[in-house]
């Protein structure tokens, strides 16, 4: 198990693989599917077909139809139309998506964001006021959420229609707007739930177009990815195809971003979810969202490249605010009895526009729920993180009144309340939080794809996986754990050194492997010490180099039972006096030596145990490893491998028993015999004996005069009824493990996990 997680290690339905590598798809993708419970060849055609390209029918979303007839309407009348969005990467596409495709329809449109300072999130009455006093008659809100009733009841008395595009929760009330089109609207029973609001807004497109606007998918593969929402199905669809077409022709304005991010590589799932979607999503952070939409909507190069490096500094300028939060709020716990609190609540003069991202790195690094605030003449306003599945909108619900605005879910909320609440909030979450601790486990599980080790590590094996893309929410990055790879170097790096580098290796190579999360998790990992390490593997370019890196999920530090000290004359006058000592024989009567029959007399529990040669059975080995020891180790030293000396197996003595067949009076006399019987059966006198006691304990022969004669009487017998063949087998088996193996594998041979 890991340092961080309880680790999930998968099973296979090895027919299945097999029936699927017959597609020509790789044994490592059929394990990672399988894996992922995608265990029939139905649910893999579906997934690789490129049947649903086109997504499904629009129409099949409720008020769909309602919704493009009053569009189509207001553009015949020429109504001025706003589209109404919101300040994240999700809203500043969603909105860009519906502004371009109602101006090719001729539409009379322009658009609105709100402030995410001045106005908050969602629709708000004095904004749909001056909308509507500006002459507009049909607002069209695009990932707003679907809570402004009174807000669109407003609109309404106003002589305003409301178009609301959704995904997000759908409340208990409904607003009365002229249309709602969202996946999960109670009335509808469109097929695919898990839309980003760039997603709906397309299929609103897709509508009005009557063709499938592939065009615009380089919009919707960056709100979906940027959004976190699920990769699977239709998004799959959306996001494969938007990032062929930024790959192929890229909007000015993205060129102009890739280019001064300097990416010059292909762009996949990860440079919009690393690099453009936290960009995006920093212009809203730091100022208005608006400059996101003229930068999307750029024409030319030079209005571009000005809005994308205006862009960067606010990435930059976003950068370092949460920073200088993160380091504040660690310094504020660390240095006050808050630290002891279940749920840690901060506040301080911060930049409202980062404490999510904040609250998701503190939450990071002490693991429990976190509250991060700005405090604004005594109102504090923030966001909320947890952890673990302890349901922070649940908990945040039970003393509503104590808050003067909050919404969320599980893992996260946002909220605002008065700093005279703080202390009842304060000490509830914490009554609450220590009551989940008891009846919960505080350790994720998290699931493994692919168990190898180190040296199956290649560009191969890495490009193998590509056919998977796009990974995401609810299908990730394949995770694989390395067992038993060596810390050859421990490192850390970044500005403060906060990340961790550990360079692991086995025999053949080695691996960079890196991890910019929480690496005081894995602080007591050493170089020397065999890890099994969680991780997704992947390609790193730096200085137009490519090589291949991991990126640390978690560790699982191997304390192992046996340690090798054979082979290398160790001197066993070294031995500590009260360690126990193990042998065979007796030749030195110390008082902590042992022969391995009398082991029975040891207790539990005892420190270390040295085993000086090898017992005649792996039995004994078992005995002692239930005894718990600290640790075993292996000296072994042997003057006589039997198995070496002794040349029996069952394929000598089943010929040696068809020579005596095959002979007519059915007698052999060893002594004239010797030397074409030795030849035939390429052995050695001592193990023909041994041969001989063999067939005679089992009723097959006798032997007088050095002559072997067949009993007639003879029957079909179990060589397991020799005692002599069972003890030699013993004996050969724990041999060949304890001087043949090498010290994992007689680890693993043991290990009772
Ligand atoms: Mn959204």
């Amino acid at each position: 198990m890991g340092i961080k997680y309880n680790w999930i290690y998968p099973t296979y339905d090895e027919s299945f693989i097999k029936e699927i590598e017959s597609y020509n798809i790789s044994k490592n993708v059929a394990k990672i599917l399988n894996a992922r419970s995608i265990t029939d060849m139905s649910s893999v055609k579906k997934y690789f077909s490129d049947e649903y390209e086109e997504g499904y029918d629009p129409f099949l979303m409720h008020d769909m139809q309602k919704a493009v007839d009053r569009i189509n309407e207001a553009i015949e009348n020429e109504e001025k139309i706003l589209v109404y969005g919101d300040y994240d990467a999700d809203g500043i596409t969603s909105t860009v998506l519906l502004v371009e495709t109602l101006i090719s329809l001729g539409a009379n449109v322009s658009s609105y964001i709100p402030n995410r300072f001045e106005e908050g999130y969602g629709p708000n009455k004095e904004a749909f006021t001056k909308i509507i006093e500006s002459g507009i008659s049909l607002i069209i809100t695009v990932d707003n959420g679907i809570a402004g009733v009174e807000e669109v009841d407003l609109a309404n008395e106003l002589g305003c229609d409301v178009i609301i595009t959704d995904h997000h929760k759908i409340q208990d009330t409904i607003p009365n707007a002229y249309a709602i089109i969202h996946p999960e609207h109670p009335e509808g029973n469109y097929p695919f739930k898990k839309l980003a609001g760039v997603g709906v807004a397309f299929k609103l497109a897709h509508a009005l177009l009557e063709i499938f606007p592939d065009f615009l998918l380089d919009l919707v593969a960056i709100g979906t990815i940027a959004d976190m929402v699920s990769i699977t199905d239709e998004n799959r669809i959306f996001v494969k195809q938007g990032l062929e077409l930024i790959n192929e022709d890229p909007r000015i304005g993205l060129k102009m971003l890739l280019e001064l991010s300097n990416i010059d590589t292909k762009v996949d799932e990860q440079t919009i979810g690393f690099y453009i979607g936290p960009k995006l999503n920093s212009i809203g952070r730091m100022d208005s969202a608006k400059l996101g939409l003229s930068f999307l909507m750029a024409e030319d190069a030079e209005t571009a490249r000005v809005l994308a490096e205006q862009i960067e500094k606010y990435n930059i300028e976003r950068k370092q605010v949460t920073e200088d939060i993160v380091k504040d709020v660690i310094d504020q716990i660390e240095n006050s009895s808050k630290k002891d609190n279940n749920v840690l609540m901060i506040s301080g003069d911060y930049h409202e526009g980062v404490l999510g991202i904040v609250a998701s790195n503190i939450v990071e690094k002490y693991q429990r729920p976190v509250f991060i605030m700005n405090n604004k003449e005594g109102i504090l306003k923030g966001s909320a993180r947890s952890i673990f599945d302890f349901n922070i909108y649940t908990a945040m619900n039970k003393i509503s009144d104590l808050f003067l605005a909050f919404g969320g879910h599980t893992l996260a909320a946002g909220f605002s309340f008065d700093e005279i609440n703080l202390d009842k909030i304060q000490e509830f979450l914490n009554c609450e939080y220590e009551k989940f601790k008891k009846n919960n486990e505080l350790k994720s599980t998290k699931k493994i794809d692919i168990v190898t080790s180190l040296e199956e590590i290649s560009y191969q094996f890495l490009n193998s996986l590509e056919i998977l893309k796009p990974f995401g929410m609810d299908f990730e990055k394949p995770t694989v754990l390395l067992e038993n790879a060596m810390v050859l170097n421990k490192s850390y790096f970044g500005s403060d050194n906060q990340y961790l580098r550990l360079t692991i290796a086995d025999e053949v190579g080695n691996l960079e492997c890196i991890t910019f999360k929480d690496s005081v998790a894995f602080e007591k990992v050493e170089k020397n010490d065999i890890i099994d390490l969680l991780c997704t593997i992947d390609k790193n370019n730096f200085n137009g180099r490519t090589k291949l890196q991991a990126h640390i999920i978690d560790i699982d530090i191997k304390e192992f039972l046996f340690e090798d000290l054979r082979f290398i004359n160790y001197d066993i006058s070294q031995i500590d006096n009260k360690a126990i000592k193990i042998s065979k024989k007796i030749d030195n009567r110390d008082i902590n030596y042992y022969l391995y029959k009398d082991i029975e007399k040891l207790e539990e529990n005892i420190e270390d145990i040295y085993l000086l040669d090898i017992p005649n059975s792996k039995e004994y080995i078992e005995k002692l490893v239930n005894l718990k020891p600290k640790k075993i180790y292996l000296i072994c030293e042997e003057k006589q491998v039997l198995s070496d000396v002794y040349l029996i197996d069952k394929d000598r003595l089943i010929k040696l028993f068809n020579i005596i067949l095959s002979i007519p009076n059915k007698q052999i006399n060893i002594t004239q015999q010797l030397d074409k019987l030795l030849t035939t059966l390429k052995t050695n006198v001592d193990s023909l004996k041994i041969m001989i006691q063999i067939f005679r304990e089992l009723n097959l022969i006798t032997f007088e005069n050095n002559t072997i004669k067949l009993n007639e009487n003879y029957k079909k017998v179990d060589l397991k009824q020799s005692a002599s063949f069972v003890r030699m087998e013993s004996i050969f088996e724990v041999e060949k493990l304890l001087l043949k193996e090498n010290i994992t594998n007689i680890n693993k041979a043991f290990d009772k996990n």
